[in-house]
């Protein structure tokens, strides 16, 4: 057999980035960046190479498991889902719908099966009791966009192309390749702005990687992101520098704004963010004096008490200065697929409600149809109806990603029953009783669903399988449908196929109507994410409309182009993509002004002395990528990093343990001196603690790490997203 090259678009982080393998005899040769790729352009991180090692770990998965007198036995396809039809409709039955959970992770924004046929299941349940990922992370943003612009997912990104002035806050992309901002090679597009004469500010309490690169480097302390945003907009009204540019007969709300920040001059908030008040005024007179500019905060400001005020600033600032939807400024993508903000009526819309129910035990609102994931342990230890007796777990490793992970673990324990649909026993699977095992992403064809709505450019690209699916491996779209005909009460031998068609021609009638037939005969030949992804593009913004646009994109389109279809640059959208009930953009959204209440009263508040953040590093992925042989080799990763004043104050010395203390917990974690750390803050990475009993991680738990969240506190949030706060943790340090 011959040597034969595959193109992939890679799924581990929000980059994207289109490979290049090279394949022989069923092995992989090399990974390396496909260069004529549209979008990537050749670019690729260390993870994207290690895709080799993930696809040939010995302890990733290849067959379901059941626990059988808590051993984990072997089984097929077609015992565990027996076994499931055995237990899961009984719990249902018994104790209502809300009483069976669901647990989204990462992994189920990466891939196309997840995101299209995990909410068939969601909705097949029925339950209330939906977690996800998402309120570790950037669920203020959503709910943020979704107020003033009336669609969570339509969230202005940097147009970093063609911008003169970038403030960033609270995000790393030199390590984490971008968040909600999808821009594979952020080095070469952050040096090309930089040599073009634009300028680059970076916000951080730790002066990162990506700060090594920027003009400006503002240390803040961790949490306070909210007083410097406010004291800048502040500044714009204060001197007479806000200019709506052409969006303005499309904003709502800006005297509302001006008043709502009057108690928050420069001079007042700089001590609370630890930035003088010439700063944050200069600051502000340079965003609006940039011809092009554009502000953007990433994970740093979600996961904050303030973290729903602080995204809305962003965009305040954005807007106020004149750079929203202009080009080199804060741009919305326009997706050719599965975007909401090119479907329905254009330039209005339902707009977002949230608090349609709440959560029993904590009373925390409902957004987006979620409940925080840190109320997930307190709803399954709680009797009363609705108390959670039974979980499904997607790509979702909450007993570590999850501030008090071991309190979840210990409830999980206590479930009736209990799935996971994973790649590996790890941390939570191996409390399920039943684990449904993905195929390798290699064996599974790729388009992004959600990633283009925030691209950097716009494009489409497919990539198909590398490798066949093995012999009686399902994919995971195939599981979903499984589980969900379970769950109707359609039996563990219904036929996924036979499902996907039905489901396939009842959305095809709602969309199209009288149409529809036509519709299901021109898609006949696909089935699963391919078939649904078909009728997106051609019902897209681009598409060939089933004919109506010959021109137009369709997938076969897509498929036939190995780097893609190149979309062009980002262009204005406003007020075409609005989904707000006014049509307006909604500058000030009554609840947002409302919780500026907090921040007020918050201004005096003492720092305390050591406070603990999080970090990403290029080699590791959250919690699941430590086992891997390319990513877990080198110098230990898992260590905090102290200011060399602070170690002294303490006694603590380079290399030595620390134990690390809050009220929550404590652990103990390798010290690594840094002068790049804001004095009083030490900064840990999150995903660690491989040290539980009953996991097979086998080279992950020879280098355990600490886990930070054994340290954070489940019951704080910020009240308006229910996100978690996991930044700006009051901690002391000791020698261990
Ligand atoms: N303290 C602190 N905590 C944090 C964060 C932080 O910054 N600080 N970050 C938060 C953020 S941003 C996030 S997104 C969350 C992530 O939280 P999670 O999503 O819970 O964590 P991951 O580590 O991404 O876990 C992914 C899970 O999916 C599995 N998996 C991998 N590939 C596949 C696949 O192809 N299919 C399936 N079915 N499963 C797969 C892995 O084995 C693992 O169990 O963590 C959050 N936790
Ligand atoms: N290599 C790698 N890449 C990843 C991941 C990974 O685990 N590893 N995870 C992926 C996921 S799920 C996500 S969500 C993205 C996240 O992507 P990013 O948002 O870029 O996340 P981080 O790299 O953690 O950068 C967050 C920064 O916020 C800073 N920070 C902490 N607290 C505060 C604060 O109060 N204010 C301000 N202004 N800054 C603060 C931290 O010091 C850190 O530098 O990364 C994704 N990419
Ligand atoms: S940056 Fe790395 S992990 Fe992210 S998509 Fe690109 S190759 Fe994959
Ligand atoms: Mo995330």
């Amino acid at each position: 057999m011959s040597e034969t090259i595959h193109h992939r678009i890679c799924p581990l982080c929000e980059a994207c980035c289109g490979l290049e393998l090279k394949v022989n005899e069923g092995k992989i040769v090399s990974i390396r960046g496909h260069e004529a790729d549209v979008f990537s352009a050749g670019y690729i991180c260390p993870k994207g190479v290690a895709l080799k090692d993930l696809h040939e770990d010995p302890d990733r998965l290849r067959t379901p498991l059941i626990k059988r007198d808590g051993e984990f036995v072997e089984a097929t396809w077609d015992e565990a889902f027996a076994e499931i039809e055995r237990r899961l409709p009984p719990v249902m039955a018994a104790h209502g719908r809300d009483a069976v959970a669901m647990s989204l992770g990462n992994p189920a924004a990466h891939k196309i099966g997840l995101l299209m046929y995990g909410p068939k299941l969601m909705k097949a349940l029925g339950t209330r009791s939906i977690f996800s990922a998402s309120t570790l992370d950037q669920m203020p943003k959503h709910l943020s966009s979704g107020l003033v612009f009336g669609h969570m997912f339509s969230i202005p990104i940097p147009d970093i192309v063609r911008t003169d002035y970038l403030l960033m806050l609270g995000a790393n992309p030199m390590a984490s390749n971008g968040s909600l901002w999808t821009v594979p090679d952020f080095r070469g597009k952050a040096k090309a702005l930089r040599a073009r004469g634009g300028k680059f500010v970076v916000v951080d309490p730790r002066r990162t990687e990506t700060a090594a690169l920027a003009d400006e480097h503002h240390f803040i302390r961790p949490g306070a992101d909210v007083f410097l945003l406010l004291g800048m907009v502040h500044t714009l009204f204060d001197e007479n520098l806000v200019r709506l540019g052409r969006v303005a007969p499309h904003v709502d709300g800006v005297d509302a704004v001006q008043s709502a920040v009057q108690p928050f001059a420069p001079e007042k908030v700089a001590d609370r963010c630890g930035i003088p008040a010439a700063d944050i005024r200069r600051l502000a007179r340079e965003l609006a004096a940039a011809p092009r500019a554009a502000v953007y905060g990433r994970i740093g400001t979600c996961t904050q008490e303030y973290g729903t005020l602080v995204s809305w600033l962003v965009d305040v600032l954005n807007t106020l200065t004149g750079h929203l939807d202009e080009p080199g400024g804060a741009m919305f993508a326009k997706a050719a697929a599965f975007a909401a903000n090119t479907a329905g009526t254009p330039g209005s819309g339902r707009g977002v409600i949230t608090g349609r129910h709440k959560s029993r035990v904590s009373g925390a609102p409902e957004v987006f149809g979620e409940l925080p994931m840190t109320c997930m342990a307190e709803e399954m230890e709680t009797s009363g109806p609705g108390q959670i007796r039974a979980l499904i777990t997607i790509g979702s490793n909450p007993v570590l990603s999850s501030p008090n992970g071991l309190r979840l673990a210990a409830a999980l324990d206590k479930l009736d029953f209990m799935i996971s649909m994973d790649i590996y026993v790890n941390e939570t699977s191996r409390h399920a009783d039943v684990i449904l095992p993905a195929p390798s992403a290699l064996e599974d064809s790729h388009y992004d669903v959600a990633f283009p709505q925030l691209s950097w450019r716009n494009h489409a690209r497919y990539s198909a399988a590398v490798f066949d699916l093995p012999q009686g491996q399902l994919p995971e779209w195939a599981t979903l449908l499984k589980l969900t005909a379970i769950v109707q009460g359609g039996g563990a031998k219904a036929d996924p196929a036979q499902l996907d068609a039905e489901q396939f021609g009842r959305e095809a009638t709602k969309l199209f109507a009288d149409k529809a037939a036509a519709v299901i005969e021109a898609t006949a030949h696909l089935k699963g994410p391919s078939r649904l992804l078909d009728m997106a593009l051609r019902n897209g913004p681009y598409g060939d409309g089933f004919g109506a646009t010959p021109d137009g994109l369709n997938l076969a389109k897509v498929q036939a182009a190995p780097g893609g279809i190149d979309l062009g640059e980002l262009t204005p959208r406003v007020p075409e993509m609005l989904r707000t009930p006014s049509g307006k953009i909604e500058l000030a959204p009554p609840s947002l002004l409302a919780d500026l209440q907090r921040p007020a009263q918050d201004l005096a508040r003492q720092t305390p002395s050591m406070v603990i953040i999080g970090r990403r590093e290029v080699r590791s992925n959250n919690s699941w990528m430590h086992n891997l042989p390319l990513l877990a080799k080198g110098p230990e990763r898992c260590t905090a990093l102290v200011h060399p004043e602070d170690a002294q104050r303490l006694g603590l010395a380079d290399g030595t343990m620390a134990r690390i203390s809050s009220r929550a917990g404590s652990i103990e974690a390798r010290v690594q001196l840094s002068g790049d750390m804001m004095p009083g803050v030490v900064s840990l990475p999150h995903g660690w603690g491989h040290n539980l009993a009953g996991t097979r991680l086998s080279l992950a738990a020879k280098r355990p790490g600490a886990n930070l969240n054994d340290l954070l506190d489940e019951n704080w949030r910020d009240p308006l997203s229910g996100n978690a706060v996991l930044s700006g943790i009051e901690v002391e340090l000791a020698v261990a």
